[in-house]
């Protein structure tokens, strides 16, 4: 993308109505603007960030065996009468009435719309297990809508549905997307601590949130250090290994980590000894539920089992906060002059700098680095304006690109140009073929 092209409509001065920083750098940035309370638009850039993390979502989520599905946001009152949702969710949800004055809702979560589905479709304990995940926007009247797009009243969730035989069934369900989950918040990034969590609205026995440690985050959080350092890393996983999936999750849930609805000050004492004591606020940007029968049975979601008995369907449900990850990789990742880009989510993954634009071998230079970073399968922007040298700096800066490729005349007269690195500031200068290998190699595209 050349600049000059683009629309990125950054703003210079600090926004007043933004408390927390990652707020401040998407309006900062033109990533977002709102439209009313708790609802924004997204902009060009914001909208690539967007679309990446859900790319990371929909390849994690199909990597576990869940099958994509798309259900619409405007839900049917009767449906949620029938699980006695349509009361209990009480004004957080937006209720609608069309022109024949059906009562109709605007979609918090689907647990009711994806049974209904699943009673239609589900014959026999032989076409189970199933998992079904959509990416939909969701509305949930939010009393206090607010950090930007960390807490929207509209905002973009990952929402996925499992349906088993059997409580088994449905634990190995939970535990492959509690495996999934650690895999598609390392991927981009980011350290989210899974932790026994409240069920809330959503309901059920076993549930888990992940959290990312950070400041501004609206829950407290304690827990062990030793869970903190954790990591999954590169491990190999078969998905259909219900023991070995076990065993991943227990060596997460084993030791102590809760939010401040279940913590227990006398237990966290107890089982964890002083110094690996952490107490943090986190960020939740996923959430797990095993609910049993709770939507099946009212919604009359039955199939057979093997021993010829007709049983309700055990189900669980799966969320992530898409667009609130938008704002919580930047809570996570940033400094002073902007946002750092952890590279997997990164709108632009390198920027072309011409220091000299008019110049016609700088030009030509950065014409020739873009169109062959382009061709290797790089995001690339590449800044053409017209503009001093400092001000492309700072703007690339504040919206966070991972890699600068800063091409001059005086460079060029020795063959080189600088490769710079927005996560630690290191510079290097390279022939512009050795500065394209070294971004290849990192992001394996060679
Ligand atoms: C799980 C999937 C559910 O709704 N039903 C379907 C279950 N869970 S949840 O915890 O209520 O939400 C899932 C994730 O959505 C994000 N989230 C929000 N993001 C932005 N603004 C909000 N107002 C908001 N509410 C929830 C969170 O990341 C949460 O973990």
């Amino acid at each position: 993308m050349r600049l000059s092209r683009y629309f990125l409509p950054i703003i210079k001065e600090t926004p007043s109505e933004a408390q927390i920083v990652s707020h401040r750098l998407m309006l900062r940035a033109g990533m977002i603007r709102q439209a009313s309370a708790g609802i924004y638009s997204w902009l060009p850039l914001g909208c690539k960030v967007l679309r990446k993390i859900e790319a990371i979502v929909h390849d994690e989520q199909q990597a576990a065996g869940a099958i994509p599905v798309l259900m619409p946001t405007i839900q049917s009152a009767d449906l949620w009468r029938q699980s006695g949702r349509y009361d209990d969710y009480g004004p957080e949800m937006l209720r609608i009435n069309d022109r024949h004055d059906r009562e109709m809702l605007y979609g918090p979560t689907n647990e009711e719309q994806i049974t209904e589905i699943a009673a239609a479709g589900i014959r026999s304990y032989r076409d189970l297990p199933k998992t079904l995940y959509h990416i939909q926007w969701k509305f949930r009247d939010e009393v206090r809508p607010r950090f930007g797009v960390m807490r929207g009243r509209e905002f973009l969730m990952k929402d996925a549905y499992s349906f088993d035989i059997d409580k088994a069934g449905a634990t190995a369900s939970y535990n492959r997307m509690f495996v999934s989950y650690l895999r598609t918040f390392e991927r981009m990034g980011l350290k989210a601590i899974p932790m026994k969590a409240d069920s809330g609205p959503i309901g059920g026995d076993m549930t888990h949130e992940f959290l990312i440690l950070a400041e501004t985050g609206e829950s407290a959080v304690f827990l062990d250090r030793t869970i903190a350092d954790l990591s999954f890393g590169d491990r190999e996983i078969d998905w259909d290994d219900a023991a070995a999936l076990q065993g991943i999750v227990d060596q997460w849930t084993n030791g102590y980590a809760r939010t401040d609805e279940t913590h227990d000050e006398t237990t966290f004492h107890a089982e964890v000894p002083e110094d690996r004591r952490v107490t943090a606020r986190g960020i939740e940007v996923g959430h797990i539920f095993y609910f049993g029968s709770k939507y099946s049975e009212p919604l009359n979601a039955k199939v057979m089992n093997p021993d010829g008995e007709t049983v309700a369907l055990e189900s669980g449900s799966y969320g992530i906060g898409v667009s609130r990850l938008a704002g919580a990789i930047i809570e996570a990742s940033h400094d002073d002059n902007g946002i750092i880009w952890p590279e997997a989510v990164a709108p632009f993954e390198v920027a072309v700098i011409n220091l000299k634009q008019g110049d016609a071998e700088a030009d030509a230079a950065c014409e020739d680095l873009y169109s062959k970073l382009t061709a290797r399968g790089f995001d690339v922007l590449y800044d053409d304006r017209d503009e001093r040298a400092g001000s492309k700096f700072a703007t690339c800066d504040l919206i966070g690109v991972p890699w600068k490729l800063v091409v001059g005349p005086r460079g060029l007269k020795n063959g080189v140009v600088e490769l710079a690195s927005r996560r630690t500031g290191e510079k290097e200068e390279l022939a512009p073929d050795d500065a394209m290998n070294r971004l290849a190699d990192r992001f394996g595209r060679a």
